[in-house]
């Protein structure tokens, strides 16, 4: 059986009672020629993003998804986009272990590789860009964890740091200092099967913005764990606490720890449980609600869909998704009057853990790590 059916399978066990669309192959994010979309009341009417550019962030549009694959994917980058001659390319492994080792991109795509279906957001994706750090993609990469085990970590290797070829001057305690772009992993975490140094997205090799001729593909964590430009994985016996790891894409919130009410920092790591409307779409008199949900790759159980202050309806899953992928949802809204209705989704997962709202989770003074439900306002015409 291919990964890939393995993978729906347990996507779909996880699913249990989980309601699957009976038009399998018809993707879900997909217009028919006579339904249209209906205003959000919350979104400028004429909202539109600029196309990607090389160096700079790339939101998307999410009312405009169509595909299951992402036809336009975020973009990312913090240092602008380096410019990797794949000539000279080559990927350094380096640090505790037994073999230092070295790699072309001809002998990374001379290995056996594995596909896998994924979809990720920034860690600083929001409400405020209507969720437009997002992206599902195929790729296509060799395991690192057979990478790792070639180089062979030493008994006293911790971390694994994959820095990539982008660099900037940061200031730090008054100095400036030249920086890679870095990531760390615990060893653990690094050994995970599912991770990939990956060449190749939706079939293709990496475009530039995503990272050619190679990139990190962590599945279940946040985009920033995916590090691009791949130059050089090295495996130390401390952990790495460069600018994000340890300053940026850090989370300060109120938690309860052993009894004791605390403020903590944590670095932004796997997905939280999270959907999000998307869009709404009008065919003859039948609405439909469309969305995504996203997370650590824990299987779900539902997505569920309130209108105003109904009940919670389940929704159907997208029987594409697979463990990691994004799970694209829609919801059958008949019978939808016309003015304005405010509605959400949520989504739990096998484990009973429910998407909150907002305001019922723990107190966030950051900018990271946005997972509560999305209030959507619409406008339904008569
Ligand atoms: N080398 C490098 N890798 C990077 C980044 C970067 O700035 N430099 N940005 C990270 C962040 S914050 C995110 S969200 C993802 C975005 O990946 P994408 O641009 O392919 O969507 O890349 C990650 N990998
Ligand atoms: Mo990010």
């Amino acid at each position: 059986m291919s990964i890939e059916n393995k993978e729906r399978r347990q996507v779909l066990k996880g699913l249990g009672a989980g309601l699957l669309a009976a038009t399998a192959g018809v993707p879900f994010f997909a217009m028919a020629q006579n339904e249209t979309l209906v205003r959000f009341l919350d979104m400028p009417e004429d909202y539109d993003v600029p196309p990607v550019e090389p160096g700079s962030t790339h939101i998307i549009n999410t009312r405009e998804i169509t595909n299951f694959y992402s036809r336009d994917f975020y973009v990312v980058q913090h240092y602008g986009q380096p410019d990797v001659p794949v000539e000279q390319y080559k990927l350094e492994l380096t640090g505790l272990v037994n073999r230092p080792l070295s790699f072309t991109l001809d002998e990374l795509k001379a290995m056996p590789s594995r596909e896998i279906d994924a979809g990720f957001e920034c860690g600083g994706n929001g409400g405020r860009m209507f969720q437009g750090l997002v992206g599902n993609a195929r790729w296509r990469g060799v395991s690192l964890r057979e990478v790792l085990n070639q180089a062979g970590i030493q008994d006293l290797g911790r971390e694994v740091v994959f820095f990539g070829a982008d660099q900037g001057t940061e200031e730090i305690r008054g100095r400036q200092v030249e920086q890679s772009f870095a990531r760390s992993l615990s060893v653990e975490d690094a050994m995970s099967d599912d991770n990939l140094i990956v060449y190749e997205m939706n079939g293709m090799p990496l475009e530039p913005h995503h990272g050619y001729p190679v990139r990190m593909l962590i599945p279940g964590f946040y985009g920033v764990a995916n590090v691009k430009w791949l130059t050089q994985i090295h495996v130390q016996d401390t952990r790495y606490m460069g600018r994000f790891m340890g300053r940026d894409y850090v989370t300060l919130k109120h938690e309860n720890v052993g009894g004791e009410d605390r403020w903590m920092e944590t670095s932004v790591a796997r997905m939280n449980l999270k959907s999000a409307i998307v869009r709404v779409t009008r065919r003859n008199n039948i609405h439909r609600i469309s969305g995504f949900a996203l997370n650590d790759g824990t299987p779900i159980r539902s997505i569920e869909v309130k209108i105003d202050d109904g009940p919670w309806m389940e929704a159907m899953i997208d029987p594409q998704a697979s463990q990691y992928s994004w799970k694209p949802f829609h919801y059958e809204w008949r019978n939808a009057s016309p003015g304005e209705h405010t509605i959400v989704s949520r989504v739990t997962d096998i484990n009973g853990r429910v998407q909150l709202p907002q305001e019922q989770l723990p107190e966030r003074v950051s900018y990271w790590e946005e997972f509560g439900q999305f209030p959507r306002r619409v406008l339904i015409e008569g």
